[in-house]
């Protein structure tokens, strides 16, 4: 493969930075202003944390000690030819898109389309991606916005398996699937009874069959309460507003079932044994207004039981909601009481967490607090104790609950053992160790648990590290969302990219590698090893059931208006040089591509027919329009093939 061409760039080379003047300023600027916010929450914490000025924090300029750091950058920046050692996937937000980058340069190399039309490739265009999209009756888009935030793969023994991302649409409650070989979208699920789908994660492998070591199920978690079913009724109680926890079969992409709960669904996490699946609550109040989500001092972390929520659906314990026909199951607070029975349980923690992370060992969850300065540790052997009926109080499984600094939201882990959470209203990432900080919450008020501290730039909100949601964290790379970049790229106007940052967590030290612009709004992102990926650069004309495969079966059919154009295309020529209609026809355009050469993709676009769009080497894809006034239409391609693409032309004549 062309990926093997290059050697790996390792972070060993990174190189220790350079910091400007205007960055230190900065630095010592952001913690004298934090002084006075921090002091309210430092009660109880230890002496390295949090933050800058009482903590002796390493601020951006900690230079290189604990790496190889050398004096240039080849890790972060490849030369021509070479090639990034990691793949990254990033959601787009709400461009409703997965993006790809190359790790650790950042270089962004492709964007899938999901749940918004796409005008390079024709996402929305082509009767294939509608198909995939969902239409409505007249043959329209259903839905033209999405808003996706959360994109994790498909897992087989720990590790990413290379078959399938998963991305979620926050605002129509979508889930779509990414096959991985292609880099395409090929399948979209409305998930019923529920808005605000918001966290999303596969599980690793089946709660039951050992011999199932792979990603079966996905899971989504509802932020928004809504009356079930939402049908007009109830509207003004909301108190009787619910949320739900959703299972989608991976290869079907149906919804395999719902779990009514207490409180709301934020992140998600599931466990490296398949048991367990998790959300952490920000809303346990149900509340419908800002302050009454804030209300109560402790929210929680919701724990699913996966093997005993599948055996009530079999054993017909559910409900449905509406029209949907999806099994609804009861794991609200008030029917769980009982261990030995429960499909769920409530772990407390504090005011309004977001994250829930697994850690790499497969033994904890970590919630972030968000509104609390804590990262709460739950270790998941005691809650399966506690379904087991070994463990008295379900709170007992919180093996930690440390201070962090202001703002804690996501965590990453190296895979030795330490931690990275970032810090939102601190715009810092700190690393801390994990077992410090259960012994520091054990009692050990010796135990440093904080290891490092990394100004970011600026706000940051998701970050992850190579590997860091497998069982194969490798400890090399941290990227970081940060949600405001300011002054960090050169001014546009008013809005401004996003800046992703570059971490080297090689050694002790955080050392900040790079900035990135990235256009709004990626908010989370996995980054995993090249080799895991084996992806194909041509399709087969047997992927396509209408593909024509050779030039002469191409041509015009006609059933009553209804118009079939069947042609192929070879650099730098289509088949049909000219097609002739007439007004009124409803004509379906079928195009494969016959090069197969890598990288010779064709467009065709048609003017004043609002049709554009691509077919790869082998690819096969159609469009319907109908044409509406006569005339001469040069088609011609858009997408740049050959020496002679000006030249690469047909002509559409619609009769009068
Ligand atoms: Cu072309």
């Amino acid at each position: 493969m062309s990926q093997d061409k290059t050697p790996a760039t390792a972070p060993s080379a990174t190189p220790e930075l350079t910091v400007p003047g205007r960055r230190r300023f900065l630095n010592s600027a952001a913690v004298a202003g934090l002084g006075a916010g921090l002091a309210a929450c430092n009660s109880g914490s230890q002496s390295a944390a949090p933050a800058g000025a009482a903590s002796g924090a390493a601020p951006a300029a900690s230079g290189g000690s604990g790496h190889a750091g050398t004096s240039s950058q080849p890790g972060l920046h490849p030369k021509p030819g070479e090639l990034d050692t990691y793949y990254g996937l990033w959601s787009g937000g709400h461009t409703g898109d997965v993006r790809v980058l190359g790790m650790p340069s950042g270089r962004e190399i492709l964007r899938i389309p999901c749940f918004v039309p796409d005008a390079l490739v024709g996402w929305g265009i082509t009767n294939e991606s509608k198909k995939v999209m969902g239409t409505k009756a007249d043959g329209s888009l259903r839905y033209t916005v999405g808003d996706t935030h959360h994109v994790h793969a498909s897992y087989k023994d720990g590790d990413y398996d290379g078959r399938y991302a998963f991305v979620n649409d926050k605002i129509n409650s979508r889930i779509a699937r990414i096959r991985l070989d292609y880099f395409v979208c090929d399948k979209i699920t409305e998930i019923p009874n529920i808005q605000g789908f918001h966290g999303i994660f596969p599980d690793k492998r089946d709660p039951v069959d050992e011999k199932i070591n792979y990603t079966t199920r996905v899971f989504a978690g509802a932020e928004f309460h809504l009356p079930l079913p939402n049908d007009g009724k109830g509207m003004d109680k909301p108190e009787t507003y619910r949320a739900l926890f959703t299972c989608i079969d991976v290869e079907t992409m149906n919804v395999r079932w719902q779990a009514l709960i207490d409180g709301n669904c934020d992140l998600v996490a599931t466990s490296y044994d398949g048991k367990l699946a998790a959300s952490n609550q920000y809303n346990t109040e149900g509340g419908a207004h800002f302050a009454e989500m804030m209300s109560a001092e402790r929210d929680a972390c919701v724990f699913f039981h996966i093997a005993r929520i599948e055996q009530a659906v079999k054993d017909g314990k559910f409900k449905t909601y509406g029209d949907s026909k999806v099994p609804v199951v009861d794991c609200t607070r008030k029917s769980n009481e009982d261990p030995k029975t429960a499909l769920a349980a409530y772990v407390s923690v504090p005011k309004n967490p977001h994250g829930v992370n697994a850690s790499p060992d497969g033994k904890y969850f970590i919630c972030s607090g968000k509104l609390s300065p804590t990262a709460t540790v739950i270790e998941l052997a005691k809650v399966l104790d506690w379904f087991d009926g070994k463990l008295d109080k379900i709170d007992k499984a919180i093996v930690a609950e440390v201070e962090l600094g202001l703002g804690p939201l996501h965590t990453a882990f190296d895979g030795r053992g330490n931690a990275f959470t970032t810090l939102f209203l601190d715009s810092q990432v700190v690393k801390w160790n994990v077992d410090a900080a259960i012994k520091f919450h054990g009692g050990d008020k010796t135990a440093k648990y904080v290891v490092d501290r990394l100004d970011v730039h600026y706000q940051p909100g998701h970050l992850n590290a190579s590997g860091s949601e497998t069982a194969k964290a490798d400890g090399k790379w941290l990227a970081v969302g940060c949600k405001f970049s300011k002054d960090r790229f050169l001014p546009v106007g008013p809005l401004h990219p996003e800046n992703e940052q570059i971490v080297d967590i090689s050694g002790e030290k955080m050392i900040l590698t790079g900035d990135h612009p990235v256009r709004g709004e990626p908010h989370d992102f996995i980054i995993f090893k090249r080799e895991l990926l084996r992806p194909k650069q041509v399709y087969s004309l047997d992927d396509f059931p209408n593909a024509i495969k050779d030039p002469k079966d191409g041509g015009i059919t006609r059933n009553g208006k209804k118009v079939t154009v069947k042609m192929t295309t070879q650099a730098p020529a289509y088949s049909l040089p000219e097609f002739t209609v007439k007004k009124g026809d409803e004509v379906t355009l079928i195009i494969t591509n016959l090069d197969k050469v890598e990288d010779l993709t064709h467009g065709f676009a048609i003017p004043k027919f609002n049709v554009n769009f691509i077919v790869n080497p082998q690819e096969t894809a159609s469009v319907t329009f109908v044409v509406d006034k006569p005339g001469v239409y040069w088609c011609y391609c858009t997408h740049f093939c050959h020496a002679l693409h000006l030249e690469m032309r047909s002509r559409m004549f619609v009769e009068a």
